[in-house]
């Protein structure tokens, strides 16, 4: 298992860096005497972060994500948002997972197709963390039909079917846990991610 693998985290928030070289050219002169900080604002002094909880979600590409090539910029929508990568695959799904995944939709009309759609070819699992990441994530990627979904998010920038919607994020909780548990049984990642400290105010 990973170190401090599990599903939860709490940000930890890392030192700043108090290195003898400034990148504001704010050190001691060589002849000892110290620069002011050329702005009011002192680069070395970050928010300060207390210990925030975090959630964690399962974000899938599915099949028709992978291949029109899109698994970057999908990456790149959590990233640029300021959410945490906290584990990350490539595989094709076993049908027994997949079977799982999606009982919730077991009597559906449409379940048999979605399975054999998402057999199709391979799958990208990430583990995506932050603050309310969960309902986060559900937003970045719009609503399930991409001709229905505003510009600005993966499925309405990428998408034109509601079958072939490009991703699967969790949509509770409760369905994250299990759905971690589920693709990623090994555990997810915990490490510190250095750049929350910019990402968060001291309210989240
Ligand atoms: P979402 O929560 O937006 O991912 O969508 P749902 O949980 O409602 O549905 C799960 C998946 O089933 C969707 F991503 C697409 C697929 N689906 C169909 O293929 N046909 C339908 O009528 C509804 C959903």
């Amino acid at each position: 298992t990973f170190p401090g693998g599990g599903h939860g985290g709490v940000i930890r928030p890392g030192r700043p860096q108090r290195g003898s070289l400034a990148l504001d050219g704010s050190g001691p002169r060589s002849d000892g005497t110290i620069r002011p900080f050329p702005t009011p604002l002192a680069a070395h002094a970050p928010p300060r972060r207390p210990g925030v909880p975090m959630e964690t979600s399962l974000v899938l590409v599915k099949p028709d994500g992978v291949q029109r090539g899109l698994v970057g910029r999908v990456l790149s929508r959590f990233e640029d948002k300021g959410l945490s990568i906290a584990g990350l695959k490539l595989l094709v799904a076993p049908k027994a997972t997949l079977e799982k995944h999606y009982a919730v939709h077991r009597e559906r009309p449409f379940y048999g197709s979605l399975l054999q759609f998402m057999g199709s070819g391979p799958v990208v699992a990430i583990a995506v963390r932050g603050v309310n990441a969960v309902s986060v994530v559900r937003t970045l990627l719009g609503p399930t039909n991409g001709q229905e979904a505003p510009g600005g998010t993966i499925r309405g920038d990428f998408g034109m079917s509601r079958s072939f919607n490009l991703v699967h994020a969790s949509d509770s909780t409760d369905n994250a846990a299990m759905e971690l548990g589920l693709w990623f049984p090994e555990g997810t990642c915990d490490y510190q991610h250095d750049v929350l400290r910019w990402v968060y105010d001291d309210e989240a």
